[in-house]
């Protein structure tokens, strides 16, 4: 028995809570994804294996023992893999209108209003990057101005995407040679469609390298404008001290949820509920104070800028609300349950949609305005004040379990991190030279990004939590996002005392640096970062990214989004494994293209494997395998 042990929560543990919340409410209330998930099954297998196709009113196809092509003539490779590339348009485009809408934010920020440019390091180094002029100018000309670089770059007709550029060389070179470098990324997403639409592409190796355009018009592009502009306007993260799961709700403090991805309006939230009349009016209303906490990405973005407490991933939103406690969840984009507004109506909480992207029955809607924002943000935490007293006390159950955290671990406080433990080594200062020497050495086996959402498919967070653990007592360092991070938030994994989970290589080199062996990146669109991670090792190490023991891992991805990252990250040469498998198993051809295809392009495919036990295996072994190769 590991020291400390007995400090995780364990997957039982979070079960027994869940448990607990549907046995203490009425029926009617007690309906959650479990229930609904039994009355889905069996699900089809057509949709299943990505062969029924509707996108003409021929249609719907299905292909069948006796069925070989649809109407038109395709077969199951051509139907499998336009469905596969529409979902990873899909997920390009959420993702990448998020990172529209914060440059529209940074457009209109201004010293007067409620948005201000807080890293004017990072803009100015942008600008640079982008030949915008920066000397002798007002810090907000040139916001504006890196903005509207930022949102030609949804639309200009020629050229590719500017942040290319900070690929390895190797890497443009490929992309280039492949014709898979994106343009625009309101053009890769439209391109998708247009391939997709009837009477056009068939040929599934040239669905799956559009599919890979268009993820790297998301990771490349969307994302990382998203995940740049955030940090220009609310700062880049730094390590911050937090805690996990339901047992941060608090039962005498006014409880408001923010969750969804975009952090525009939560920040506006957060901010709002530190104002000095909010809390004392808060106070006057019978409360301690103002407890603001946080779901799904927009937990991650809060949390790693001002330490918000989280809630919880994507399959506990519902079990937020059956506390009972929670005056309001205030929603944004991407992620968020329909079923958030029947459960509502059970229990006192306001349900606030804010955005024209995420309307949802049940709810009330208050757009948000980038104008307006701070007063639209006080008045929505009066109203939950003032929803306070309203509570059932028959219905309040808070799970006590919750974990400390640290979030917050950019590439820039990486980079600190390791000058912190070598700045006696001017020449290394600034890069990645101490951890590549772990790597190296063996004290460190290599590192895996582990990424994604909960998926009912498999056991919510078990598959995130018993690979992690595994990886940990294997000495591999895990940086993680998303819902993937959080599920290590609320295990415990996030702590400094997770190293007692680990080897005694990643235990040593927790010690000397004083970090977690699972470092928060943020949110999902923050797997932008996890590539200029990767590429900033490769650049620093002299080896190409491909023969690097480092790696992705989604165990229990659901959202077309991931599919988007998952092509991205394959097209910038990291293997991914999977535990969830692509809706493409009706095409053996598909099913190649996307595990061995791709290597022969990219140098890198997927790995998949539904076994969590088996699939950190597999990643062991493959981090093994790269290290042989390197003679390391
Ligand atoms: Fe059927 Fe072809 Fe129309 Fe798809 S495009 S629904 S396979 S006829
Ligand atoms: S929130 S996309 S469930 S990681 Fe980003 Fe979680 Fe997946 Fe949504």
């Amino acid at each position: 028995m590991l020291k400390n042990q007995e400090k995780f929560t364990t997957v039982e543990q979070m079960e027994a809570d869940a448990a607990r919340l549907k046995e203490l409410a009425c029926a009617a209330c007690a309906e959650t994804w479990e229930d609904r998930r039994v009355k889905q099954t069996p699900q089809c297998n057509f949709g299943e294996n990505g062969i029924c196709c509707r996108i003409c009113s021929m249609g719907p196809c299905r292909i069948t023992p006796k069925a070989s092509r649809g109407i038109c003539g395709a077969d199951a490779h051509a139907i499998a893999g336009r469905n596969y590339l529409r979902m990873a348009a899909a997920g390009s485009a959420a993702h990448s209108d998020h990172g529209r809408e914060i440059a529209h934010v940074l457009h209109k920020s201004s010293r007067e209003g409620s948005y201000h440019v807080r890293d004017e390091g990072k803009l100015l180094n942008l600008a640079r990057e982008w030949g915008i002029p920066t000397e002798g100018r007002d810090i907000y000309d040139i916001a504006h101005e890196v903005a509207e670089a930022g949102l030609w770059e949804y639309g200009k007709p020629f050229g590719t995407l500017r942040f290319l550029s900070r690929a390895t060389g190797e890497r443009q070179k490929l992309w280039q040679e492949l014709g898979i470098a994106p343009r625009a990324i309101d053009r890769e997403v439209a391109s998708s469609m247009h391939m997709t639409n009837m009477g056009n592409t068939a040929d599934a190796e040239a669905l799956v390298r559009q599919s890979l355009r268009v993820g790297m018009a998301d990771g490349w592009g969307g994302s990382m404008m998203g995940t740049e502009f955030t940090d220009i306007l609310f700062g880049t993260p730094t390590a911050r001290a937090t805690e996990a799961n339901l047992g941060v709700l608090e039962r005498e403090m006014v409880n408001i949820i923010v969750h969804g991805h975009d952090p525009a309006f939560s920040e506006m939230v957060v901010l709002a509920a530190e104002n000095r009349e909010l809390i004392e009016y808060a106070r006057s209303r019978g409360a301690k104070g103002i407890n603001i906490a946080g779901l799904c990405c927009t937990a991650n973005e809060v949390t790693m800028r001002h330490g918000v407490r989280m809630a919880g991933n994507f399959l506990q939103q519902e079990n937020a609300l059956l506390t009972g406690v929670v005056e309001m969840i205030c929603v944004d984009v991407q992620c968020i349950f329909p079923a958030l507004g029947p459960l509502a109506e059970c229990f006192h909480t306001k349900f606030i949609t804010t955005s024209p992207i995420a309307r949802i029955p049940g709810s009330i809607y208050i757009e948000f305005k980038s104008e307006t924002a701070m007063e639209q943000a006080k008045d929505m935490v009066k109203m939950a004040i003032d929803n306070f007293g309203n509570r059932n006390e028959a219905k309040i159950f808070i799970p006590q379990n919750k974990q400390a955290a640290v979030a917050g671990y950019p590439c820039e406080q990486i980079i600190r991190e390791l000058d912190g433990v070598t700045n006696s080594h001017v020449d290394i200062t600034g890069s990645y030279k101490p951890a590549i020497d772990c790597i190296k050495a063996g004290v460190l086996r290599g590192a895996v990004a582990m990424v994604g959402c909960n998926n009912p498919k498999v056991r919510p967070d078990y598959s995130h939590i018993e690979i992690m653990k595994e990886l940990l007592k294997n000495d591999i360092l895990i940086v993680a996002s998303g819902c993937s991070a959080q599920a290590a938030a609320k295990a415990g994994l996030l702590s400094k005392d997770a190293k007692y989970l680990c080897g005694a290589g990643l235990r040593r080199v927790c010690d000397l640096v004083d970090i977690p062996p699972v470092l928060h990146m943020g949110a999902c669109v923050d797997i932008s970062r996890m590539m200029l991670l990767v590429t900033g090792i490769s650049r620093d190490w002299g080896v190409d990214i491909t023969r690097l023991p480092v790696v992705g891992c989604a165990p229990e991805w659901m959202s077309e989004k991931a599919v988007a990252i998952a092509n991205y990250v394959v097209a910038t040469g990291i293997d991914t494994y999977l535990g969830i498998e692509p809706q493409v198993k009706g095409s053996a051809r598909m099913m190649e293209l996307i595990t061995e295809g791709t290597r022969k392009l990219t140098g890198a495919g997927y790995i998949i494997n539904k076994d969590p036990h088996e699939l950190v295996k597999n990643i062991i072994s493959g981090i093994e395998a790269k290290r042989a190769a390197l003679g390391i």
